[in-house]
């Protein structure tokens, strides 16, 4: 069945001549699976509308942010509420400080904390400057695989060795930016320890993602999350736990509620927004209590704390915080589609392995198992590409790159879940016709 696309295209050919790639953000382009991507028009529950009218069971859900589906009456009355009261008034709001007070209740780590508009600035912030603004060292150890946003200095890839430090990871980014950057393996303990073996007094912090989900969902190595927190604590450096993804998303109070670790900072974002340009940082009182006006590491913003972008976060939060189930909930339909999905690889004799946790999930295309960033490289990202355009036609949105999560929101019902799986179905079997 090929979609009718012909309003997709006459917008994506104009966009082009507008935005760099079409896009205003480069997964969008559907470059990792080749194709078009579609334009979308519309959203509702778990369910996407393109222009040409073609309807699609969404597993991005924005990027993470849609867990309670899209459009959700409270949240869209929260917003609309609001507007009519003015969009920005560059001055604290009373929304601002409910939704702080509902971040400071429901992540573990957080005492204090910070809103800013994405993930990107409340890593660059808290990964970066505070770290070193609160040790007065300089160097960032992050991990490869993981993402932390656009900022220069995270934009880094491993040096020839462990010890060296990171290179850019990006046309424009100076070698002197990602001189304090250190890149190491993603779940490989040994290779942290030896940077502070080497370099006791040099680590300002440690950011990680505590559930890997930009190269497709990794989950950690037991005692792993601890043993960062336990070098971090032993060598004065801070642990950093990059949420953006994974709060609100794996439990309310993300991984760290789950696992009972909690880091010294966390990077908050998309769910805590409610879809709106909002994210976070916080923590331990005495770390956060540096940033200005409180004390000397400066960070800003315009619209952070914005009311519009605070009530549809605060709705959000206050809709995950009365339905203690959810959760619960969110795990038996994701258990569903990820058993699903593994039975009908196996039937039609596709290799694949699945990583989960919760709501968030990968199928990679590889017998496995993926554990970092190299064995995740190592999947059929052209088979995945075949099953990701198969996928849509049959009117499932998936993730447009193999290193990327797909989502499961509480407005996915049986009935998705079985649609999902059915076209999964047809979609395989092809794929094991044209392997042969
Ligand atoms: P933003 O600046 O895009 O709001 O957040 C950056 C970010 C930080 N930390 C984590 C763990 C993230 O996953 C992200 C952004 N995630 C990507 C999806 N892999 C956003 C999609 C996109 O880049 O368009």
């Amino acid at each position: 069945m090929t979609l009718t696309r012909s309003k997709s295209d006459d917008l994506l050919a104009q966009a082009e001549r507008l935005m760099p790639g079409g896009v205003n953000s480069p997964v969008r382009a559907f470059r990792a699976v080749g194709g078009e991507p579609i334009v979308i028009s519309s959203a509702l529950g778990c369910r996407i509308r393109d222009v040409d009218g073609n309807q699609y069971i969404d597993y991005i859900g924005s990027w993470g942010p849609m867990l309670l589906g899209h459009a959700h009456e409270y949240v869209i009355e929260a917003v609309e509420r609001a507007v009519r009261s003015g969009l920005s008034f560059g001055a604290t709001n009373p929304t601002e400080v409910h939704l702080a007070e509902l971040i400071v209740e429901m992540v573990p780590s957080v005492e204090r904390v910070r809103l800013v508009n994405s993930g990107t600035e409340a890593t660059m912030s808290a990964a970066v400057r505070l770290a070193r603004g609160f040790t007065g060292r300089h160097n960032i150890i992050k991990f490869e695989g993981c993402y932390h946003g656009h900022s220069d200095c995270l934009l880094a890839k491993a040096g020839s060795g462990a010890m060296t430090l990171a290179l850019p990871d990006s046309a424009g980014v100076p070698p002197a930016v990602t001189e304090n950057t250190v890149v190491l393996p993603f779940n490989d303990l040994e290779a942290v320890a030896r940077v502070f073996q080497e370099q006791p007094e040099s680590v300002a912090g440690i950011i990680v993602e505590p559930v890997a989900g930009n190269m497709g969902v990794i989950l950690p190595r037991d005692g792993y999350l601890q043993g960062l927190k336990d070098l971090c604590e032993k060598y004065g450096a801070v642990l950093i736990f990059d949420e953006v993804m994974t709060g609100f998303r794996v439990a309310l109070g993300g991984v760290q509620e789950r696992t009972g670790i909690t880091p010294h900072l966390t990077c908050l974002g998309k769910i805590v927004g409610g879809g709106m340009p909002l994210a976070a940082y916080g923590g331990r009182r005495d770390i956060m209590e540096c940033i200005a006006p409180a004390g000397p590491v400066y960070q800003a913003g315009t619209l952070s704390g914005n009311p519009i972008a605070t009530a549809a976060g605060r709705a959000t939060l206050e809709l995950l915080k009365k339905d203690p189930q959810l959760y619960s909930r969110l795990e038996a339909q994701s258990a569903k589609l990820h058993e699903g999905l593994d039975a009908l690889a196996s039937k039609h004799e596709v290799k694949t392995c699945s990583n989960r946790a919760g709501s968030m999930m990968t199928m990679f295309f590889q017998d496995g198992p993926v554990v970092d960033y190299a064995t995740a490289k190592a999947s059929d990202t052209e088979l995945y590409g075949r099953f990701f355009q198969g996928m849509l036609e049959q009117g499932v949105y998936l993730a447009p790159s193999q290193f990327e999560a797909a989502f499961v929101g509480s407005a996915h019902g049986d009935e998705e879940i079985e649609l999902t799986l059915a076209a999964a179905d047809k979609v395989l079997s092809r794929l094991k016709e044209s392997a042969r």
